[in-house]
């Protein structure tokens, strides 16, 4: 039985960095999410031919959206549904089930690295048949099929018991209830030398995976201690929680102090790892010492050699423009292609796709490869482990190397948030048109040589988009401040400094950009425009 029910627009609807984020009350008013999920079927042709992937992080209220998007899929004639089962999928898993199965796309319900709960974030990620997030013109389609829709279809079938793996059906649709680990636990295998890491986790070397209550709880016990035989509790906060335990689930040193605390401790393990709600992001801890994503990218790069899937070459790098240059250090060393991209995973898909890249991170704690089309927490944590195996020296010999042979760029992200929208947005437009007045001036010994909006021409398809405003220095300092795009209560603004050093390698970033610091307030104006004195986040 297929109804067919009435309904009102919601002028929200509009994806951010990656999909719908919410608060999860605003995502239970009535009507509102079959009003989001309609609105996306009605932009894709000839349902009865496709298929998709339905998962989750296991946050508050993903079980509840499950049942409804198999109604509302089979109301729609969805050829076949792929159901993760118990509802988990990390992101990075699920864009291997859509590669490998060809799907033509994914809801995996998350708000990443937002907290989770009633009075936490609900949101959902929409991928397409490329593995990764959908592209601005398909979420703009949506977008405009949410701002006019007038009903929806739903099913009245049975809800689904995903506890099994099994095939059942929801009217025509074939709902496949599948096992969301073993082909993603293949695919790494494929990559790294797992022989070595086992070696590895199975001497004294001392190890600390943290999922913070997520998804990657279950992946990362079978992948660690199942499969390369790390002791029993390597992997802690390992079962995907709806409210994640209350940890607000953002691997960086704020929000996973505990681990932190724990590898600045005297009994400090050799390395720890964390992953955000969904698995994507990652944060990598040495003793006593900390891996900035940018140069986690750069660092890997480097050793690209050591991973067996990777030792006969890769094509080029590529970075978000509000990631430090390190990583380019690294490319024009080994001569590999490189590209600057606006803030957003989606954006590296085109260069994936065409062989032009291998590699890709996000100074937002991601990094990731070619393998899929999302980043991939595990994989990063994977490769570390393989360079520790082959090299045997801890995470801050690996790192004071690096540096000691490409020089450090000295980074820290400043966030400024829940400033009221309308003041962020002026803030931007007043930052903009000031742009070319800045150049010359001299701020504290900081002279401007450039300073430009970021604008990106995808040399695939050629679409230009605009991302964040830059402004470089004659030392080779940079700021770039732009807005986020995945919080739900007011505006961030996110101001990203980075200096490059080649002498005093081993200072804190926070005194190293403590000037510079100050010159990025000075010159966004954001303490007259919004009253904070300060940040309310640095990482
Ligand atoms: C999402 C995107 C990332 C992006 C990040 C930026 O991360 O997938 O590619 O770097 O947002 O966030 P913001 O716009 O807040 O700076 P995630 O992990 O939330 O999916």
């Amino acid at each position: 039985m297929i109804e067919t029910i009435k309904t009102t627009p919601y002028t929200d609807q509009k994806m951010g960095t990656a999909g719908l984020r919410k608060k999860t009350k605003i995502a239970m008013q009535e009507n509102y999410i079959e009003n989001f999920l309609q609105s996306i079927f009605n932009t894709i042709p000839n349902l009865e031919n496709k298929s998709f992937l339905v998962g989750g992080d296991g946050r508050f209220y993903n079980s509840v959206v499950i049942q409804k998007i198999i109604k509302i899929a089979s109301a729609n004639n969805v050829k076949k549904l792929l159901i993760a089962k118990d509802g988990l999928v990390s992101t990075p898993a699920g864009s291997h089930i859509i590669l490998k199965n060809h799907l033509d796309g994914a809801f995996v319900l998350s708000a990443s690295h937002n907290p989770g709960g009633i009075d936490g974030d609900f949101g959902i990620k929409y991928a397409t048949s490329s593995g990764g997030q959908c592209q601005p013109d398909e979420s703009k389609a949506i977008q405009e099929e949410a701002l006019k829709i007038k009903e929806y279809k739903i099913s009245n079938c049975q809800d689904i018991d995903l506890s099994k793996t099994r095939t059942t059906q929801c009217e025509n649709t074939i709902i496949e209830i599948i096992d969301p680990y073993v082909d993603y636990i293949k695919l790494m295998e494929s990559i790294f030398d797992f022989k070595k890491i086992k070696e590895l986790l199975s001497s004294d070397f001392r190890f600390v995976f943290d999922a913070m209550n997520g998804v990657t709880g279950p992946y990362a016990k079978k992948m660690f201690e199942e499969t390369l035989n790390a002791p029993k509790g390597t992997v802690i906060n390992a079962t995907p929680l709806e409210d994640f335990g209350g940890l607000h689930p953002d691997p960086n040193l704020i929000y996973a102090k505990h681990l932190v605390d724990l590898m600045y401790s005297e009994s400090a393990p050799d390395f720890a790892a964390a992953n955000d709600g969904d698995g994507d992001r990652n944060m990598i801890l040495g003793k006593s010492f900390f891996v900035s994503p940018s140069d986690c990218l750069a660092i890997l790069t480097d050793n690209y050699k050591l991973i067996p899937a990777y030792k006969n070459g890769i094509y080029g790098v590529a970075k978000s423009a509000a990631t430090s240059m390190a990583v380019k250090k690294v490319a024009d060393a080994l001569n590999l292609g490189f590209y600057e991209v606006p803030t957003g995973w989606k954006y590296f898909i085109n260069l994936m796709d065409s062989n032009r890249i291998s590699f890709c991170g996000e100074e937002s704690f991601g990094t990731g490869a070619s393998h899929i089309r999302e980043k991939d927490g595990i994989w990063a944590t994977l490769f570390w482990l393989n360079i520790i195996a082959e090299k045997r020296q801890s995470i801050k010999d690996i790192a004071l190397s690096h540096w000691k042979k490409y020089g450090r760029n000295y980074y820290l992200r400043n966030d400024f948030e829940n400033i009221p929208q309308n003041v962020a947005d002026k803030l931007m437009e007043d930052l903009e048109n000031s742009l070319p007045s800045l150049i010359n001036q001299n701020f504290s010994g900081y002279i401007v040589s450039d300073a430009y909006p970021f604008i990106y021409n995808d040399p695939v398809d050629k679409t230009s988009t605009k991302n964040g405003l830059v402004v470089h220095f004659t030392d080779g300092s940079r700021i770039v401040y732009r807005l986020s795009g995945t919080g739900t209560s007011g505006a961030t603004l996110r101001t990203y400094i980075e200096r490059y050093e080649t002498n005093n390698l081993l200072e804190a970033p926070e005194t190293m950009l403590e000037e510079l610091s100050k010159v990025s307030r000075q010159i966004s104006k954001v303490t007259e425009l919004t009253g904070k004195a300060k940040p309310d986040i640095i990482t």
